[in-house]
């Protein structure tokens, strides 16, 4: 059996998969699974190294062998979300476990619920299997729940949401241990990108929106990497006046990878990720593209422009 996850992981996506992954551990005695793996496209981030299990996490290689009678993608909305390892699909019974509501149920067996994270599902998966979460599967689960919440400040956050964190608290995490790890530790390409973005954010008043781009040739230049653009979005729209966030970074291969945010009730940005060949949430979307930044803007400024009832 191999889990795996979406490419750029974040908390959600390592968190999620490491919980289930100790839970599985638990719940069949030692030898019982063959060949439980993690296999991963991309390189966890650093952000998520304090987890136990961590050094479990393989990155593919295209020379390398995986034999896989089940495969688990977490926290993936479609199966090339997965990147490489959804080559790993074929001829394989493929399990399902998502959060995104665009999630098309792309597995044999689907369970995707339309709840705060991939890492509340695991969590309530382990509790009807009986399995007991200790500090270190509740540490995975909480940097899950705190990376997909946005530190409990999105409205994805329900009762059973704060449920789920009173238990894990109550299980001994250490809720500061988490949050300076996980949110507060970041690297000198972190630190400048974010100085950067907030630097050179333009702003379209007409469509309320907040906008940065990051070209590929800019981030080598302050030495950052991928997972370091991760709260870039999140910064824009802190602007008092933006409704709607979108920062676009450029991929080494030339694509552009696209991250919105709103505060707007009348916007599902799950649909305009979709339009972009992309997924996610109503008030949180991304997206993958081949066209150029500028068009791309353009066209996002075009839908926002013919949302009615903005505000
Ligand atoms: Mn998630």
């Amino acid at each position: 059996m191999i889990l795996t996850t979406h490419v750029n992981p974040d908390g959600d996506a390592i968190g999620a998969t490491l919980g289930l992954y100790h839970g599985l551990k638990k719940l069949v005695p030692d030898g019982r699974i063959q060949s439980l793996r993690i296999v991963l496209q991309d390189k966890a981030p650093d952000t998520t190294r304090f987890l136990d299990g961590f050094d479990r996490i393989e990155q593919y290689r295209e020379e390398e062998r995986y034999p896989c009678d089940i495969l688990v993608c977490l926290d993936s909305a479609d199966l090339k979300r997965c990147g490489k390892t959804a080559a790993l699909a074929e001829n394989t019974y493929v399990v399902n476990i998502d959060h995104h509501i665009t999630n098309p149920g792309y597995g044999r067996l689907n369970y995707v619920r339309d709840i705060s994270s991939t890492s509340e599902i695991i969590y309530d998966l382990l509790k009807d299997a009986g399995i007991s979460v200790d500090v270190a599967v509740g540490e995975c689960l909480y940097t899950g729940l705190v990376n997909d919440t946005g530190n409990f400040s999105h409205d994805n956050v329900s009762p059973a949401t704060f449920a789920m964190a009173a238990d894990l608290i109550g299980a001994g995490v250490d809720n500061a241990r988490v949050i300076r790890e996980f949110l507060q530790k970041k690297s000198w390409g972190a630190v400048k990108l974010i100085g950067e973005a907030m630097f050179r954010m333009a702003y379209f008043p007409e469509e309320r929106l907040a906008f940065f781009s990051l070209s590929y040739e800019e981030m080598r230049r302050l030495n950052g990497r991928k997972e370091d653009t991760e709260s870039i979005v999140e910064r824009l729209i802190e602007y008092e006046e933006a409704l709607t966030a979108l920062f676009l970074r450029e991929e080494e291969d030339g694509s552009i990878k696209g991250s919105l945010r709103t505060k707007s009730v009348a916007c599902d940005l799950s649909k305009i990720a979709v339009s972009f060949g992309g997924g996610g949430h109503k008030k949180a979307a991304g997206f993958s593209s081949k066209l150029k930044a500028g068009e791309i803007l353009k066209k996002i400024r075009k839908i926002l422009r013919e949302i009615e009832n903005y505000s």
